[in-house]
């Protein structure tokens, strides 16, 4: 212990007077055995050390604009790993089908082994940040160790700093925390033993273990670790954590009014573009608390302060602010894009890409062939930057505040090709829970697999539950009995497709947002459809010609809106499949379906159409 825990670091954690820090890291030392541990607290000094660390140990380069840098990841390392991503189940519990388990004695004995001596040779940092703004009753402490620079850099920009909230813990264990380790890396410093890439979540110690691996989403305690571990507490502390975006949304520009949306999207769907639109304030992308204020308001923080952002498809034109960020100079890490003498290089950037460069399958060149015998792209569709949001233009200055910001809708957007309208605002809270939890989505890059299969995706959180699915949507339907005035929550579909292709531009969720932001004041008038509120066609057509001077056609609207009864319906079959495999189910849900099936059912018979125009149900 001794000799890898200079007096330095060592006061550094007594400091904490907290017995509990010091077992989990005198724990970790004695099983991981690296050669140096490093103690980070907030100092400026601390963080620029961490910053330093990532360039000296190769794992991120500078590039040619002042404090930009590129991180890779290994070739078969480029997304979140659901197969090997676990929730350690205790003997006699059970969860959902689609929650991936193991069980927890068999899954702890494997990690221990995994980690024994995983950091020979290597430095551990020990790092303190909080979850949600500092001192607030959102904040959650979180204690990360790991042996990668880049993890522990990465969340120095994504995440507060949390030394002094650790401090003011007096002793006590309510904190989350995070092991990682990289494990054996090649010749380009990458994790070498992939096969081996394990992620287990325990929830009985409030902790993920995490090892073999280096992109973000795996091996980055705070991200969509501790989202896992905070939907749990959530649900048992009758609050709601979230896979969502929060924005301010400014109708007539920054000086009028302000209204807060949060939204949820599975990965690569629209929703850090959402929260970039132009003429809004950003606060968070990814991750929200949700929780009731005195007041009868529902209130939401970011838990994060950075954006760990998908960059394809980011060109000056559909995302003129985050372009401009990613090309001057400021602190910013780019991961698995192409570099060319110091310069990224990404899918969609609105530029021609060069043929040849460094990318994550190494020294590349166009047409080269992976190790996995597919064609290399010059750069990874879910390549990455990661940037504080302090740093951009449209940062809502209520970033920080202790209190969150009151909430008043709340959107759920999926990828969806032919069933549902471009926008939907449901018929109550209760009904929103129920469009949320029936949400389904494309797959994407952001997780390795085939692309293009529809999955369902509740409240596009799936991917991070810990608790049986009936749980966490009845926390839902709770939640909203105990606000006097929840949000009104609406559905988005920006992927509509007529003969392949989209029916919308890319920009045109300005649109959609606007509306939604009006129906927030009472200032539109919408179509009740069997499916919830639609927009009336004069409402969007005034606003594409005020937004973007742009016609907005009735051909355009009639496809964009038709409520299509067959696809709706099998939709619901495909549901009410799902869920009937789930226990717990709160009888409310089954009651949406069987009101939603019976008035699709009805308007069926009513216009003699299968594809109802929404001329056809109101004007
Ligand atoms: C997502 O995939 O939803 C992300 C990035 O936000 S990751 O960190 O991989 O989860
Ligand atoms: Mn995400």
């Amino acid at each position: 212990m001794d000799n890898v825990l200079n007096d330095i670091n060592l006061s550094k954690l007594s400091a904490l007077k907290n017995e509990h820090v010091s077992n989990i890291v005198e724990k970790y030392i004695r099983l991981c055995q690296p050669a140096k541990v490093t103690v980070i607290t907030d100092a400026k000094e601390d963080i620029d050390y961490v910053r330093k660390l990532a360039i000296q140990n190769k794992e991120e380069s500078p590039l040619a604009i002042e404090g930009h840098t590129i991180h890779f990841d290994g070739y078969f390392d480029q997304a979140r790993d659901r197969a090997n991503t676990r929730v350690l189940l205790p003997e006699g519990e059970k969860l959902s089908k689609s929650i991936n388990t193991i069980d927890r004695e068999t899954g702890l004995s494997e990690m221990m082994k995994l980690l024994d001596g995983i950091m020979t040779g290597k430095e551990m940092l020990v790092c303190f940040f909080c979850l949600g703004p500092n001192n607030s009753k959102f904040s959650i402490p979180a204690l990360q160790i790991t042996d990668s620079a880049y993890v522990a850099h990465s969340e120095t920009i994504l995440y507060r700093s949390g030394y002094k909230d650790f401090q003011d813990l007096n002793g006590s264990d309510e904190f989350f925390h995070f092991i990682h380790s990289a494990g054996e890396l090649d010749e380009n410093g990458n994790s070498k033993n992939i096969a081996q890439r394990r992620i287990y979540i325990d929830l009985e110690e409030e902790r993920i273990l995490t090892v073999n691996n280096q992109y973000a989403g795996n091996s980055v305690g705070l991200k969509k670790l501790a989202l896992r571990l905070a939907i749990s507490k959530a649900n048992r502390e009758g609050w709601l954590c979230e896979h969502m975006f929060i924005m301010g949304v400014h109708p007539t520009g920054p000086n009028g009014r302000v209204t807060y949306f949060a939204g949820a999207f599975p990965s690569a769907c629209g929703k850090t573009s959402t929260a970039m639109i132009p003429g809004q304030s950003i606060i968070g992308d990814d991750i929200a608390y949700i929780r009731a204020g005195e007041d009868g308001v529902a209130y939401a923080a970011n838990v994060e302060q950075g954006i760990f952002g998908i960059i394809r498809d980011i060109n000056p034109t559909d995302d003129p602010v985050i372009y401009e960020a990613l090309t001057t100079p400021r602190e910013l890490i780019f991961s698995n894009v192409l570099i060319v003498d110091g310069t990224p290089y990404w899918l969609g950037m609105g530029k021609e890409l060069p043929s040849a460069g460094i990318n994550f399958s190494g020294e590349w060149e166009e047409g080269k062939v992976g190790s996995d015998g597919k064609e290399v792209p010059p750069a990874h569709p879910n390549a990455r930057y990661t940037i504080g949001i302090n740093e951009l233009e449209n940062a809502n200055p209520n970033l920080h505040h202790p209190d969150g910001v009151p909430l008043s809708a709340v959107i759920y957007g999926g990828r969806d090709s032919d069933t549902n309208p471009a926008v939907v605002e449901s018929l109550s809270w209760s009904h929103g829970v129920f469009i949320g939890a029936a949400l389904e989505s494309e797959t994407t890059s952001a997780t390795i697999g085939e692309e293009g299969i529809r999955i369902h995706d509740s409240m596009a959180n799936m991917d991070f539950l810990v608790i049986p699915l009936g749980t966490y949507i009845t926390n839902h339907f709770k939640f909203g009995e105990v606000l006097d005035k929840p949000p009104k929550i609406f559905s988005t579909n920006y992927f509509l497709k007529e003969d392949g292709k989209f029916l919308n531009e890319k920009v045109d969720k300005k649109v959609w947002l606007l509306w939604m932001e009006g129906r927030v004041h009472s200032e539109y008038n919408a179509i009740e459809t069997p499916i919830g509120y639609i927009p009336r066609y004069p409402d969007l057509k005034s606003l594409f010609s005020q937004i973007f001077d742009r016609e907005y056609t009735k051909e355009e609207y009639e496809k964009q809106f038709s409520i299509r009864v067959t696809k709706l319906l099998e939709r619901l079959e495909r549901i009410e499949k799902i869920y009937n495999q789930e226990d717990d189910v709160p009888k409310v849900f089954h009651r949406h379906i069987a009101q939603q099936r019976k008035r699709l059912n009805e308007a069926k018979l009513k216009h003699k159409k299968d594809v109802i125009s929404p001329f056809d149900l109101g004007e």
